[in-house]
């Protein structure tokens, strides 16, 4: 008779998920034992640069990612990196470990008490199986949960005894299952968008994440280029779904309701792609939309259409959708935009340098298609002008604005793409949620270039304290960090950058070999 514990594990291997990002306890042990020489585990020193890892590697792959924790603390460390996870729609599957049933009862240490509400809200569907009988028939309702549009994490807790136990012999019809969503809506729905799309004067488009994890950014390129219309990003972006030098190509959108409403002033019809209608950031009160601006998302996820404040929302499948839009458009006589003029070079040698000067020398110097991942606070604005992006999955970002993602995402998305070259840029303060991030990276030869801006303060905070005209905050400054000697602690390589000429012979060497590598390049922080 097959175990819980076999069957599962041949559950896994049929829906192709072989790799667990974990970092185990007492009650993973045996769910990890004889671990199969087909799988891999991929370890993490912190739950939170577990839970990054498989969300970069998720999002990167478009599979789903696998993770196991160790009960309540475990998940609890996870807490930060699932708000990012829950709000870019990642399909993870995080299991954690619990106490032997016996125990759970008493309260045992490392019990994980209601184990299926601590992670709630931030995943879609959260449970623990009443017997071990269902652990497998759970497994596989958590990866179709997770793997269904909208994607999204879920969590899954077992009692660390079922893994002995015999399966369900029906658990076969498990591996057999197949379960996909069907997410194109009818002709009437997509005539009636295709009018108003060929009727509107002047329509602009705005692009959001899930119109990159989709893979439908080229179907949006001919879309543009087909309506002649301008396209914006949509706000605090997580993910590049635009060529960033195309003609019709504006930048990213400001995260304030009343600039929003400005800048998309004048189009008839604002188109939204994969994005929530929208995710703001500084209060910056005013009108959503300007009058005579009509506004239509299509959007993967139900919760998004009904939040929005306003416009109508059709709920699909956002790459079919773009597919069909952009096929089917009826191309306009209007003028093509013209493409935004290339910031001006920043003349500077000597360091500290500024922030614009490692954007130019990295656009400079990177592979056309290298993957970017940012986590520099301050410096947003400037990359998404001075970084070239070209190709689909070419940047990501936290999700949900946590700190801590980029670095252990990177690691993921390096793994998910081994063949593209990934830099993270990290803010100095930033780095420091997550750096055992680099010990996972050394110790599995995942070669990413992590590049900390260091400025010596949490910048970005100190121009929000500007915005909110908050005066004498303390806690803002984070003097004194060495990180090359971090990076020698992990055992990584690492240069530090004081000029464009070590800055720039360290990126030549960096993209020379296999290996991780650090490079600290002491910046100017932002004046204000
Ligand atoms: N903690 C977590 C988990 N997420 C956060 N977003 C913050 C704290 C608050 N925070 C920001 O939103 S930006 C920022 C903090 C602390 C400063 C980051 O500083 P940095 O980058 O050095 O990484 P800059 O370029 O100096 O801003
Ligand atoms: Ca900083």
């Amino acid at each position: 008779m097959a175990s819980v514990h076999s069957t599962t594990y041949e559950l896994l291997r049929r829906q192709g998920i072989t790799t667990v990002f974990g970092n185990p306890g007492s009650n993973e042990l045996p769910f990890l034992k004889d671990f199969p020489t087909d799988f891999n585990y991929i370890l993490g020193l912190h739950e939170g640069v577990v839970v990054g890892i498989a969300d970069g590697y998720a999002q990167a792959s478009g599979t789903p990612g696998f993770v196991n924790l160790h009960s309540a603390a475990g998940t609890g460390n996870a807490m930060g990196a699932l708000s990012n996870a829950w709000n870019s729609h990642s399909p993870l599957i995080i299991t954690a470990g619990q106490q032997t049933r016996a125990m759970v009862g008493v309260e045992a240490l490392l019990t994980n008490v209601d184990a299926a509400n601590l992670p709630r809200p931030l995943v879609k569907w959260s449970y623990e199986p009443a017997s071990a009988q269902e652990v497998p028939h759970a497994m596989s309702r958590a990866i179709h949960m997770a793997s269904m549009s909208p994607r999204g994490p879920v969590y899954l807790s077992v009692p660390y005894d079922d893994w002995a136990r015999e399966a369900d012999p029906q658990s076969s019809h498990l591996l057999e299952r197949r379960v996909v969503s069907a997410g194109l809506p009818g002709d009437a729905l997509l005539a009636d968008l295709l009018e108003q799309l060929s009727n509107a004067r002047n329509p602009v488009l705005v692009l959001g994440p899930d119109v990159d994890a989709a893979k439908a950014n080229t179907h949006c390129v001919t879309l543009a280029e087909r309506l002649k219309a301008p396209v914006w990003v949509a706000p605090s972006a997580p993910r590049c779904p635009f060529p960033t030098r195309h003609p019709c190509f504006r930048g990213l959108l400001p995260a304030g309701i009343a600039a929003i409403g400005k800048l998309l002033e004048g189009h008839d019809l604002v188109l939204v792609l994969g994005a929530p209608v929208f995710r703001y950031h500084q209060y910056d009160p005013g009108q959503y939309l300007a009058q005579g601006t009509r506004l239509i998302a299509v959007t993967c996820d139900p919760l998004e259409a009904a939040r929005a404040p306003m416009g109508d929302a059709i709920v699909g499948d956002v790459g079919l959708i773009a597919a069909a839009l952009a096929e089917r458009v009826t191309p306009s006589s209007r003028a093509m935009p013209t493409a935004l003029p290339l910031p001006e070079p920043v003349e500077q040698l000597a360091g500290p340098l500024r922030p614009e000067v490692v954007f130019d020398t990295i656009d400079e110097i990177a592979p056309h298609d290298a993957i970017y991942l940012n986590e520099s606070t301050s410096t947003t604005a400037l990359m998404w002008q001075r970084l070239a992006m070209r190709s689909p999955g070419s940047y990501y970002f936290a999700a949900a604005g946590g700190l801590g993602f980029a670095m252990p995402a990177a690691v993921g998305v390096q793994l998910a793409e081994p063949e593209r070259r990934v830099i993270a840029v990290i803010g100095d303060g930033s780095a420091n949620y997550s750096i055992t991030a680099l010990w996972t990276a050394v110790q599995y030869n995942i070669p990413t270039i992590f590049i900390i801006m260091n400025n010596g303060t949490y910048g970005a905070l100190r121009w929000f304290a500007g915005v909110l005209q908050v005066e004498n905050v303390p806690g803002l400054d984070v003097p004194g960090i060495d990180f090359c000697a971090l990076a020698k602690g992990y055992g990584m390589q690492s240069f530090k950058a004081q000029d464009r000429g070590q800055l720039e012979d360290a990126l030549h060497q960096a993209l020379a070999q296999h290996a991780p590598i650090l490079i600290e390049v002491s910046t100017l922080a932002p004046q204000n």
